[in-house]
């Protein structure tokens, strides 16, 4: 298939494109750079050094004699996403070209605009470039369990069947966010569902759960193919934050009680899902939910597992339950179901030790360039601190 990716120099994309490429697809990918230039901004790069998108393709090319075909740009200005739809005629597009971080979207007003501007901008750009290039196209959306929340009652797979006063309708499921930046994916799905009703467009709405990992099959062939492994506060997520904490001597920044449930996935399975959701897609009218995790732990659960085996590691890893930078329920239920994509042919790769042993042993190598200082900012969701970093 021809499939653009969007977003493509991201923690996600870049390794999305090499799998895809890998498996004989044209891939075309975009990206505007944006948090490449955010976490200089911030003073966050990631811990590996990873080579520009352009010298990413060149490097995977000569390797593999595979194209990727790159165009540094921006998915919220439409006449530049047009051309590339009317150039490429893409079968799939796969969109994560949003703002990912959750903390950026809460450190001032700026960047809370910048984030809903980006995003749901971006969006709205790709359902009319596809109305105008091919409306057969088919928009896999990268949301986030996030958009749940953290509900009382069991949480399905995107959808809720409700009676009422004796009689009977399906919704999307109620949603509640924990930040702006998830805010915005709620926004995202409710505008997708609105143009797959109006105008019959097929959309597959992924909501992902925090990833970790470092490592694919593609990543592995090269050091300078590796994905962006961001272990600050603003882009990394919290496993990964936790290895490199552990291995740089830093207690574990565990946040309040530490009892936050959230349903994890490794980076190699977020590549299957994309990749199976890809090549069994949805018919045209559709929006498809499935609920893209493998299993699930509290943040306390995560530390232990990272005591664990960084201890036995050679570590001497300490636990810091630190004041909660975020509003969010430390205890609650949780419960989400994940089998859509089991059903389609996903094969997890479970948080085993040996997993999180090859993490630290990546991280290692790269131990000297952890910079303290990034790990840790506080950046506030209360009202009186708005101000944060930055
Ligand atoms: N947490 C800690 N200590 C830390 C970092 C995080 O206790 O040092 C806690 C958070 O408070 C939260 C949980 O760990 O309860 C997960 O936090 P996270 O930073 O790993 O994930 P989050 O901010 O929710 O966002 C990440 C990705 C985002 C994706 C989302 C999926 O950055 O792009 O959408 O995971 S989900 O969390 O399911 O919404």
């Amino acid at each position: 298939m021809r499939i653009l990716i969007l977003g493509a120099d991201g923690y996600l994309g870049w390794p999305t494109c090499m799998y895809f490429s890998q498996r004989g697809h044209d891939v075309v990918g975009i990206d505007n750079y944006f948090r490449r230039n955010a976490a200089i901004a911030l003073d966050c790069e990631p811990l590996l050094p990873t080579p520009n998108l352009i010298q990413r393709a060149k490097i995977w090319e000569k390797i593999t004699g595979k194209r990727i075909n790159i165009h540094v740009g921006d998915a919220t200005n439409y006449a530049f996403l047009l051309k590339i739809f009317k150039e490429y005629k893409p079968d799939t597009v796969v969109h994560y070209a949003e703002q990912p971080s959750a903390p950026y979207s809460m450190i001032n007003q700026e960047k809370a605009a910048f984030t809903l501007q980006n995003n749901l901008i971006s969006t709205l750009n790709i359902v009319y470039a596809v109305k105008e290039a091919n409306r057969d196209c088919h928009i896999i959306k990268l949301g986030t369990m996030g958009e749940y929340g953290t509900p009382n009652i069991d949480i399905e797979e995107g959808w809720l069947e409700i009676n009422h006063k004796g009689k009977k309708d399906k919704f999307l499921f109620p949603r509640q966010a924990s930040s702006l930046y998830h805010t915005t994916k709620i926004q995202d799905t409710d505008m997708l569902w609105f143009y797959v009703r109006t105008w019959g467009i097929r959309v597959t709405d992924l909501m992902q759960g925090p990833v970790y990992g470092i490592s694919t099959d593609e990543a592995d062939r090269d050091s300078q193919l590796v994905p962006n492994f961001h272990y600050d506060e603003v882009f990394g997520t919290v496993l990964n934050r936790f290895v490199v904490q552990a291995v740089a001597n830093y207690p574990l920044t565990v946040y309040g009680k530490g009892g936050q449930i959230r349903g994890y996935l490794n980076l190699k399975d977020t590549m299957q899902c994309v990749y199976l959701s890809a090549t069994q897609p949805v018919k045209n009218g559709e929006l498809r939910i499935f609920n893209q995790v493998t299993e699930t732990f509290s943040v306390n659960e995560l530390a232990d597992k990272v005591c664990a085996v960084g201890n036995k590691l050679g570590y001497n890893v300490n636990i810091n339950h630190i004041e909660n930078p975020r509003k969010e329920k430390e205890e609650h239920y949780y419960n989400p179901k994940y089998t859509g994509l089991l059903e389609l042919g996903l094969k997890p790769n479970y948080l085993t030790d040996d997993e999180l042993t090859g993490i630290f042993r990546k991280v290692e190598q790269y131990k000297d360039q952890i910079n303290r200082d990034a790990i840790f900012r506080g950046i506030k969701w209360s009202a009186e601190t708005l101000s944060g970093t930055a």
